[in-house]
């Protein structure tokens, strides 16, 4: 059994103790911070939250499968999870959130819209699938490069898949035998769009097949589902054997972000149904149920969490705004002016 890179974990398809606690942290985290963004946003101190509630298990289970120092992550603005799975700090995220001079974009990139080359994960675009050419053409360099044992994820969701820009990195990456995964986190709305608008196939998996791409679905509700998949496809990829569509079914228990009220385009029924599977304590059960940690364990995680984001916040709400003077600081090659 081979180890892997970015933990050190055993491989093996069983779920373990310290595979499951790095997943529930993961995912308690996610829910803390989402919940936190709203409560911000609602108290004026930040300009939009974008919450992932629902996406728990997909982004923890993609998280464990990335190899830290090797692979390159495309996220989208509902990557919460994902990046702080990936190693992306808590400190900076909450700088990005109160846009923050200390941020690593210095304030100036909209919330949550992240970036870190030092640890693989490329600057997020709010533009739909924009992402996805990006990611194939750094999947096109690694294989120009014969740089094996890497691959690229790609993050989107089934909205994205209308997009153009989502066809022709699919195509372009099955023809070019990419090592790439892209993976959709479906959870079936589009701001105030159902997939079944979008699409009448109820698989974005099956869209696949019309580019020679292997392609799986997975329950984006189970994190440990999620890794195992999405480990299969990202060796695949890193191996030679070409791109995969991970497709993960899950749902959005929030609205679009905080500057939408999603009680205008669906039902309560539809979101309370959908809560009783909630990831997150349908997780903890499991691992109570398996003996892998007991409810006292859980409850003592779950505080560190809560504790860990007050004081995160605390401190992050402190620190200095940008000064007004660096406005375009970055943003133009030469100055202020972008034509001369
Ligand atoms: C090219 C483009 N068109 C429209 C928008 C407006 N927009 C922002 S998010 C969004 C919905 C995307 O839904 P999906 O891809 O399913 O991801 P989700 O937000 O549900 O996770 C839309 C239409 C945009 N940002 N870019």
């Amino acid at each position: 059994m081979s180890a892997r890179h970015n933990t050190g974990m055993d491989d093996s398809t069983e779920l373990d103790r310290e595979r499951a606690l790095v997943l529930l942290r993961n995912m308690l985290l996610q829910r803390a911070v989402d919940t936190r963004g709203f409560q911000l946003n609602r108290q004026g101190k930040i300009a939009i939250a974008m919450g992932s509630e629902g996406h728990e298990a997909v982004q923890a289970g993609t998280g464990m499968a990335f190899e830290r120092g090797r692979d390159i992550l495309y996220p989208y603005y509902r990557n919460t999870g994902l990046i702080l799975a990936c190693g992306f700090s808590l400190d900076d995220l909450f700088r990005s959130q109160f846009a923050r001079k200390s941020d690593r974009t210095g304030g100036k990139s909209i919330i949550n819209h992240v970036t870190a080359k030092d640890l693989g994960i490329a600057s997020i675009s709010s533009i739909i699938a924009a992402q996805c050419t990006h990611a194939a053409g750094a999947a096109y360099a690694l294989k120009l490069r014969r740089e094996s044992g890497r691959a690229v994820f790609c993050q989107f969701g089934e909205g994205a898949t209308s997009e153009g820009e989502w066809h022709e990195a699919m195509n372009f990456a099955a023809v070019s035998a990419l090592p790439i995964v892209f993976i959709c986190e479906n959870n079936r709305w589009a701001i105030s769009t159902p997939q079944s608008k979008q699409m009448a196939n109820p698989d974005v998996a099956a869209r696949a097949a019309g580019y020679g791409m292997a392609s799986t679905i997975v329950d984006g509700f189970d994190p440990f589902a999620v890794y195992a998949a999405v480990r299969v496809a990202r060796d695949r990829a890193a191996s030679g054997g070409g791109p995969t569509l991970v497709e993960a079914k899950c749902y959005r228990f929030l609205s679009h972000t905080t500057d939408d009220d999603d009680r205008t385009y669906r039902t309560r029924e539809e979101v309370d149904a959908q809560r009783e599977l909630d990831p997150v304590p349908r997780f903890e059960r499991r691992l109570v149920d398996a003996a892998l940690a007991s409810a006292d364990e859980i409850a003592a995680l779950r505080a560190d969490v809560t504790a860990t984001v007050n004081a995160t916040t605390d401190r992050i709400e402190a620190e200095a705004a940008p000064d007004p003077a660096e406005l375009y600081d970055g943003v133009y090659a030469d100055g202020h002016e972008a034509w001369r």
